[in-house]
């Protein structure tokens, strides 16, 4: 089973340790690949960049189909491009946000989540309402702390994220889920501080992804998810042309 990993952002350090945290989740017979994007924002945190980052997120998608993976992993916590992706796609394609979302609601009543910067919590608000656990979410905190100063061992980045979870179990949750792909490596280190369960997105999406694929189960090739129909693309998108099914 080969997953791969996709880091929507061109962060080269963030995309080696998403593939570290995946490759913690599967299978030792499975292979996880992880990639980025050749074109888009260095790191995720405002609309604007999520917008941006998806052409060259499916650019991706396109070279795993072509390369032949078994399942994607779409990591970073707004989900971006994931019904896009689903189109593009013959294999199943899983989304951080909406694995650890499962993940967390397979162990715990309520559970709440800590993410980057306040600007980010109404898209984790949005997806959690989508996937339906609303109800189950009592808070989303944010450690003001932007993704890519996740990574510094001289940033408070560890303490603040540490000090927001703590923040979510007073709030009633009895499990914490990490919002943001950059959090990974906290993962571990957090469950033992915290003694709560602690969800990464991007360990229980590979491990999601890897079971999809074993219960050969994709997006399937009808319906909204069918394959996007033929159709010109203009200017820089203009690579983005696809051939249509029949072709
Ligand atoms: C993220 C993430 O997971 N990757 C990224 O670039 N931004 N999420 C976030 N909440 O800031």
């Amino acid at each position: 089973m080969h997953i791969r990993v996709i880091n929507p952002n061109t962060s080269v350090a963030m995309t080696r340790s998403i593939g570290t945290a995946a490759r913690d989740a599967v299978s030792p017979s499975s292979r996880v690949s992880a990639a980025h994007p050749t074109m888009g924002p260095a790191s995720i945190e405002s609309h604007y960049e999520e917008a941006l980052a998806v052409p060259g997120l499916l650019e991706q998608i396109s070279v795993g189909e072509r390369e032949g993976v078994d399942a994607f992993v779409i990591a970073c916590f707004g989900d971006p491009g994931l019904d896009a992706a689903r189109e593009l796609a013959t294999v199943p394609v899983v989304g951080i946000a909406e694995a650890a979302f499962h993940a967390a609601a397979f162990v715990a009543r309520r559970f709440g989540v800590v993410t980057t910067l306040r600007r980010t919590t109404g898209r984790a608000r949005e997806l959690v309402d989508r996937y339906g656990f609303g109800s189950a979410c009592t808070v989303i905190r944010a450690c003001e702390i932007p993704v890519l100063a996740l990574d510094d061992p001289a940033s408070s980045a560890r303490r603040a994220v540490a000090d927001e979870c703590r923040l979510v179990l007073d709030s009633g949750a009895e499990a914490i889920v990490l919002g943001c792909a950059g959090m990974a490596d906290l993962c571990h280190e957090l469950t033992v501080e915290l003694g709560v369960p602690v969800v990464d997105g991007v360990r229980a999406g590979a491990a999601f992804a890897e079971s999809l694929a074993r219960l050969g189960l994709s997006s399937g090739a009808r319906g909204e998810y069918a394959a996007p129909p033929e159709k010109d693309f203009s200017g820089l998108l203009s690579g983005f042309s696809l051939a249509g099914p029949s072709a």
